[in-house]
């Protein structure tokens, strides 16, 4: 484009007047380009078109005709490939773009022009007729000379017209330089404090000495006021803090704020009423992530969609799945379930901590001297099976369980018992691609160790729970866990491999010992038979410290056993210590909690925050909630209180990581289908979803060129490209439901 190109001349000759003057900056020195022909003057060569879009050079750009009809992003692209990038290299990717009728959205993207074409790069403006400059940049995360620059226009009902101009890909940039905001220095819980709970505050601060604190109601009168408690450097940020303990109030209240070093903290209620919420809206998030039924919009609006990997076009579907090839000669149908997190991939070690999470926060329901069943009965969950008479959690629950049956190696074939670890689709996709759209082939992955013992827990675990309400479906569980466990015990160490993660996540875990534990625990609590209380007490695990810096996960399932093993009735020959163990683990966190200036029972070995740390957060809560069952100590039930408060804003983001809950929340969470991010017609994700959160190893590239050299709480970031640190998954809801339904409970 002529006009632009003498803006950037002028530009340039102004830096250049201003290079000579000063001694010469040494960034720019380095700075190459890397695509051919980005302003379009003579021709469009080197750049592609897919065989749906006509594209030619129109008044110095170069302009595509984008056909209707088609379903994703990628279906209609123009591009460039061949690029060299070089690995932690930062590069400016610049552009400018219109698009005409107003208001189409554009993918572009820099990725492997080949498969599996993983993405380094995308944003996705919605394009104006009279156009824009974009600019941005990122870090590659590879070496390759297989990469490509594309702008992605597909997904239209109707034909549009892309122009694009002056597009350029700068390598030798510096990195981008991050800086979250994070609002007022006073990290409060944003949510809601219980009046009768512990009420603890954070204090961003040079000051070394203690300042003064007011405690305001929402007409602003000071209710209460005190002095703050400096706790020098906190380790998980990086800070020199304060904390605020303003427990004595236990006023009740909306809109309160708190007041320190000249900063007021965004607003909080003290009461109940949002933990009640958070109950139902965590769990309700369970029917959204349903594979294989539509999602009706009158029972969540504007979340509805058509049922994802039956069997319509361009789905291939599961209800005839294959084995990867070599892995076995018969096909599965293995519909249903719920989808994993962001992807469509459905996995047996993720599905069965998920469901044996909502189970036993049902089972608490039944046994815990502040259970109350009735709140997360039949009608409270808004299902399809919502009036059947059968707990609406239940209902959900059988979703997944009904899927996690259908992965058994049947009888007669090789394996038979054991679980298929996984099934995805063949190749990875992008975002975003609603369940219904994604035309990938499927497959069943071997079956692993892990995932058999996953079922066998689970499937004993319902056993007990749905014999009041279905027992041919309570029987039929218990078979399946039985023969699970014998076909475990026969092939103890078949693991899934570490390099099986093309398409879909690979759930590797190379030790079985503690899904063996928790099989058992489970089978026993149900059966009572002594080969499983045998297997119980010659594990290892059973006397060994379970409780450490990181949380329980679907890789380290010991944990449920052991909770499940003190919590629910049951003879167990030693029974008391297992209590005792919970206890102690529970008196461990505790010291965590009261040691960390943002008050949670987290403190990773090396201040390495794992991936998922949210929901490592919540079960070391979940710890000390069944400390608080056991014993009836306060002090175990304000240890698991205050533990939501760094969930829900007192951290140092001073955000909440649950969206829709407090004045600024996470929002962005990495998924196909709640992409709003990226295509606004889109819904965000449902209120009440968690983010993974913190992860040091921040392994994607987004939050590779923001967040390098991050302390602890500081890797995170709220993008939907951030698939390392910003994903919603089940296992991790499902913390957040037990936790949720537990601080609910206390009110
Ligand atoms: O939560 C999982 C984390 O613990 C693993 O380290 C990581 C790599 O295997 O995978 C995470 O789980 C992802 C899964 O593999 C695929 N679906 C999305 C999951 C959440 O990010």
């Amino acid at each position: 484009m002529k006009r632009r190109r003498t803006a950037l001349l002028t530009l340039t000759a102004l830096l250049g007047a201003v290079l000579t003057a000063l001694p010469a900056a040494p960034a720019l020195a380095d700075e190459v380009e890397q695509l051919k022909n980005g302003t379009f003057d003579t021709t469009t060569e080197p750049w592609w078109s897919s065989p749906n879009v006509t594209a030619g050079l129109s008044d110095g750009q170069l302009c595509a005709q984008v056909p209707g009809g088609t379903a994703n992003r990628w279906d209609a692209s123009v591009g460039q490939n061949d690029l060299t990038l070089v690995a932690g290299e930062s590069y400016r990717f610049s552009f400018r773009a219109n698009g005409t009728p107003e208001g189409h959205v554009v993918r572009a993207i820099v990725g492997l022009s080949a498969a599996p074409y993983d993405t380094w790069f995308e944003v996705s403006p919605q394009l104006s007729v009279s156009g824009d400059v974009y600019s941005y940049t990122f870090t590659a995360p590879v070496d390759t000379t297989q990469g490509q620059v594309a702008f992605q226009a597909g997904g239209s009902a109707d034909p549009w017209r892309l122009c694009v101009d002056d597009v350029s890909l700068l390598g030798g940039v510096p990195p981008e330089v991050y800086e979250p905001d994070t609002g007022p220095r006073v990290r409060v819980n944003q949510v809601a404090y219980l009046p009768s709970g512990p009420k603890n505050a954070t204090l961003v601060t040079d000051a070394t000495t203690r300042v003064p604190w007011r405690l305001r109601d929402a007409a602003g009168t000071t209710v209460a006021h005190g002095w703050t408690r400096p706790r020098g450097t906190d380790v998980s940020s990086g800070q020199n803090v304060h904390s605020i303990d303003f427990g004595g109030y236990r006023g009740r209240g909306q809109g309160l704020t708190l007041v320190a070093d000249g900063e007021t903290s965004r607003p909080f209620d003290i009461g109940a009423a949002a933990y009640e919420r958070l109950r139902l809206d965590s769990l309700k998030y369970y029917y959204m992530q349903r594979s294989g039924i539509a999602i009706r919009d009158d029972l969540r609006p504007g979340y509805g969609r058509a049922a994802g990997h039956l069997d319509a076009a361009p789905n291939k579907g599961d209800s005839d799945v294959p084995c990867q090839p070599g892995v076995c000669n018969y096909t599965l149908d293995v519909t249903g379930g719920w989808y994993d997190a962001g992807d469509h991939g459905k996995y047996v070690v993720n599905g069965g901590i998920t469901t044996w999470e909502l189970l036993s926060t049902y089972e608490r329901s039944l046994l815990a001297r502040t259970g109350h069943p009735g709140r997360l009965g039949d009608g409270t969950l808004d299902l399809p099976e919502s009036g059947n008479k059968v707990p609406d959690i239940l209902d959900e629950a059988r979703w997944e369980l009904e899927f996690l049956l259908k992965m058994q190696v049947p009888d007669g074939q090789p394996l038979a018992g054991m679980a298929h670890h996984k099934i995805h689709d063949e190749q990875w996709t992008g975002l975003p691609l609603l369940p219904a759209d994604d035309p990938q082939r499927r497959e069943l992955h071997p079956p692993s160790t892990q995932a058999t013992l996953n079922l066998a827990a689970t499937a004993a675990q319902a056993a007990r729970l749905y014999r009041p309400y279905d027992k041919a479906f309570a029987a039929r569980a218990l078979t399946a866990a039985r023969k699970a466990w014998t076909a475990a015990l026969a092939h103890p160490e078949l693991y899934a491999s570490e390099s099986d993660g093309v398409g879909g996540g690979t759930y590797a875990d190379g030790d079985a010992t503690d899904e063996f534990y928790w099989a058992a625990a489970e089978l026993y609590l149900t059966t009572g038979e002594r080969q499983f209380a045998d297997h119980v007490r010659h594990s290892p695990l059973h006397t060994a410290d379970l409780f450490g810096g990181l949380g329980f996960d679907w890789g380290r399932t010991a944990t449920a056993g052991r909770l499940d093993l003190a919590t629910v009735p049951n003879a167990l020959p030693g029974r008391d210590a297992v209590r005792r163990s919970v206890v102690k683990g529970a008196d461990r966190y505790l010291a965590t909690l009261d040691a960390q200036p943002y008050g949670m029972p987290y403190a990773p070995p090396g201040n390495l925050y794992d991936w998922g740390s949210n929901a490592q957060v919540l079960n070391n809560a979940v710890v000390l909630a069944t400390a608080y069952d056991l014993t009836g100590a306060a002090k175990y039930r304000d240890g698991a209180v205050q533990s939501m408060d760094y969930l829900l804003g007192r951290n140092a983001l001073n955000m909440s990581y649950v969206t829709g809950y407090g004045e600024a929340a996470a929002h962005n969470q990495h998924s196909r289908w709640y992409a709003h991010e990226l295509d606004p017609s889109l819904p965000a994700p449902p209120p009440g979803t968690v983010a993974g959160g913190p992860n040091s190893g921040i392994q994607d590239p987004y939050a590779q060129a923001r967040l390098q050299g991050c302390v602890g709480q500081f890797c995170y970031i709220d993008d939907i490209q951030s698939w390392a640190t910003n994903e919603t998954a089940i296992n991790w809801n499902a913390a957040l439901a037990r936790m949720a339904s537990f601080v609910a409970d206390q009110g």
